[in-house]
């Protein structure tokens, strides 16, 4: 039967269970990466496992988060990172060096290749015909450790491209307009794969904008064919060895399929406070803009940088806009310098900034107060830009340049732009970047493993949950809205992503956004002789979506969390409960969401039989002496996490 190549990239590294949707399935991983903000809580959860070499054919650790380094932590991790990829052969891109995924992209991506990365923009890779998933940093380890990973089968939705883009129109209009229609859920349970005769017009950073961006669709990952636009993207990086055809089966049939015509889009954005609030530009109405913030993992190629220095060149930024930018890669930075592209940057008035994620985690460059900010990001959260009361609207390349300029919301498409003399640059399909190896360290040696690990005083040991007990007496002490993202859950931003590393610090923030009093509430029921086993959050749908990181469950297990019941949850944060021994469980009835209130009591009797049973779980509310039921979905696999308490316990044989 013909495949996807989805399917058939998944069929190579198949190590056991069968290709069917929603069935678990173990695949081999050659390649993972991970970035400091996750990359702590990773690497001292591989050291727990206590393994040699890493298992993968490549791993490497990247530091692009946390690079401001406003007091001694940032640096302190950093040397951690770099003594544990010492330790156990994995390459180590320094602070500086750029984006995790822009540089996997430029350095190591392989076509037909699997790539597990601590981070939620891992799909990146899918621009070169890979499969690229995030993940938490549990799983990353184990890949490491195994070489292996464990996912339910995603179904798999095709999008057919035909036509061209238009000039003024780029990939980030592509995939706002696929999130314009399928919605921030519209890719869960499911990898996008990219198809049809409009791909040759786009080129591989092109391709890597739209996987990047499939992570706000809540999808599994995205893909793209491997083609000869492939094959010239890695001979100009030097590396034409990797290169394969890759494509899928002709014939083939997808369980969903979406049409995308360039010819037919035109600039659009992403209205606050969500990557699905999208328009076209022309109809966002009059919108005064105070800062542009042009970069990240989405958009901060060498291409999409010399068309916003084309844009710029000759000009100036409106005078009451601020305009900062962030190459993706130092090698980029370097090459804007040497073909002059940088000074007419700086010349236009743009503040360029260090090689990094910089304002797109909050960490520097926050707006000002109910300030209204342009930004080729990939997520414009409330709050995430560090400013809770700013407007975040995400937009290409073009269109932040040419606002910049114009200092309000607005397009240089439908010939306005031509008129005022711009000319878009024609770039090749791919440009050569000398990789900068000054950035990269290497340490292949066979074993290191007696390297000791650096470790400052910021760094804390993880919290472990304890085995599953019979029954479970909870406190709600959050009921949340639909949506709830990770940054709501575990804020980043310069107070608080510095401590990535200390888990107990960390946790006084948690939900900090949406409602302060939740850590206290939380330890008056986890407090000597309250009566009860810990507390529960209710959510709504979509809870966790957004970013991998395993905070937003390793702080609540650290204030005694047990249980989250949602009318659903995102992919990485149900697979980070669970792997902290956290029981993600679902309202059989969603209207059983609107029937629980802030210090409900809860209580669960027989957790172990209800969950072998696989049925449903019944929870008594003693508000009201009422019953409701809810349903888990558990792998056998996760059900042994649950038991243990966590991956780790029943990975070091603690399960029961
Ligand atoms: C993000 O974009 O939210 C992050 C920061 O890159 C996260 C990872 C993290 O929280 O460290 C992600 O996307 O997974
Ligand atoms: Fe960094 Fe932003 Fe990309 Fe996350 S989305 S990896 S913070 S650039």
């Amino acid at each position: 039967m013909p495949k996807t190549l989805a399917y058939k990239i998944l069929e190579d590294h198949l190590l056991s269970g069968r290709l069917v949707p929603g069935e678990e399935i173990t695949i081999r991983m050659d390649q993972t990466l991970t970035q400091d903000a996750t990359g702590t809580m990773v690497y001292l959860q591989l050291e727990a496992l206590d393994p040699g070499r890493v298992a993968t054919e490549l791993s490497v650790s990247y530091v692009d988060h946390n690079t401001l380094q406003s007091g001694f932590m940032n640096a302190d991790d950093h040397a951690f990172l770099e003594s544990v990829a010492k330790r156990h052969g994995i390459v180590f891109s320094k602070a500086g060096n750029g984006i995790c995924h822009q540089l996997h992209l430029e350095n190591f991506g392989a076509p037909g290749k699997t790539l597990l990365g601590s981070d939620s923009h891992t799909p990146t890779g899918g621009g070169l015909g890979m499969i690229a998933i995030g993940a938490g940093g549990l799983d990353v380890a184990v890949a490491m450790a195994k070489g292996t990973y464990s996912l339910a089968v995603p179904k798999v939705l095709g999008v057919r491209v035909t036509g061209a883009l238009r000039p003024w129109v780029s990939a980030k209009d592509v995939i706002l307009y696929v999130l314009q229609k399928l919605s921030v859920k519209g890719g869960v349970g499911k990898i996008v794969e990219y198809y049809g005769d409009g791909l040759k017009a786009l080129s591989v950073t092109d391709r890597a904008t739209i996987t990047n961006m499939g992570a706000e669709l809540g999808a599994t990952t995205s893909v793209f064919p491997s083609d000869e636009t492939t094959r010239a993207y890695l001979a100009a990086q030097g590396r034409a060895d990797v290169w394969k055809p890759l494509a899928a089966d002709p014939g083939c049939v997808y369980d969903e399929t979406l049409d995308v015509d360039l010819s037919e889009l035109e600039p659009l954005v992403a209205l606050p406070h969500s990557p699905d609030n999208v328009v076209p530009v022309r109809e966002a109405g009059p919108v005064k803009v105070d800062q542009v913030a042009i970069g990240s993992c989405t958009n901060s190629s060498f291409a999409d940088l010399m068309k916003v220095a084309a844009i710029l060149k000759g000009r100036s930024v409106a005078k009451d806009v601020s305009l900062v930018i962030a190459p993706g890669s130092s090698a980029i930075l370097a090459k804007l310098a040497e073909n002059g592209a940088l000074a007419d940057l700086i010349r236009a008035g743009a503040r360029v900034i260090e090689c990094a994620c910089g304002p797109c985690i909050g960490m520097g460059q926050s707006p000002c107060s109910g300030g209204v900010s342009l930004r080729t990001f990939n997520r414009n959260f409330r709050g995430r830009s560090g400013t809770p009361d700013a407007g975040i609207y995400l937009v290409s390349p073009e269109t932040a340049a040419y606002s910049a300029l114009s200092g309000v919301l607005s397009t240089g498409f439908g010939g306005a732009g031509d008129a005022d003399g711009i000319a878009l640059p024609s770039l090749p399909a791919a440009e050569p970047l000398r990789k900068n190896d000054a950035f990269f360290l290497y340490d292949a040696a066979a074993d290191k493993t007696n390297t000791p690990l650096v470790m400052g005083p910021n760094i804390k040991p993880f919290p472990l949950n304890k085995p599953l007990p019979d029954t479970l007496f909870l406190r709600v002490t959050m009921k949340a809205g639909d949506n709830i993202t990770t940054d709501d859950i575990m804020p980043a931003g310069t107070k608080v992503l510095p401590y990535r590393s200390n888990v107990p610090y960390m946790s006084n923030f948690c939900f900090e956004t949406i409602d302060t009093g939740f850590p206290e509430r939380c330890r008056t029921v986890t407090e000597e002789n309250s009566g009860y086993d810990g507390c529960a959050i209710v959510g709504g749908q979509n809870y966790g979506q957004g970013s991998s990181r395993e905070h937003a469950a390793l702080a609540p297990l650290h204030l005694g969390v047990r249980v989250v019941l949602a009318r659903s949850f995102a992919r990485i944060h149900r697979s980070n409960l669970i792997n902290s021994g956290i029981l993600p469980l679902v309202f059989e009835d969603p209207a059983d969401y609107d029937r629980l209130a802030l210090f409900n009591e809860l209580y669960f009797e027989n957790l172990p039989g209800q969950l072998r049973s696989g049925g449903p779980i019944t929870v008594r509310n003693l508000a009201d002496q009422s019953s409701f039921r809810v349903l888990g979905g558990f792998s056998e696999q996760e059900i042994d996490l649950l038991f243990a308490g966590g991956k780790i316990n029943l990975l070091k044989g603690g399960s029961r």
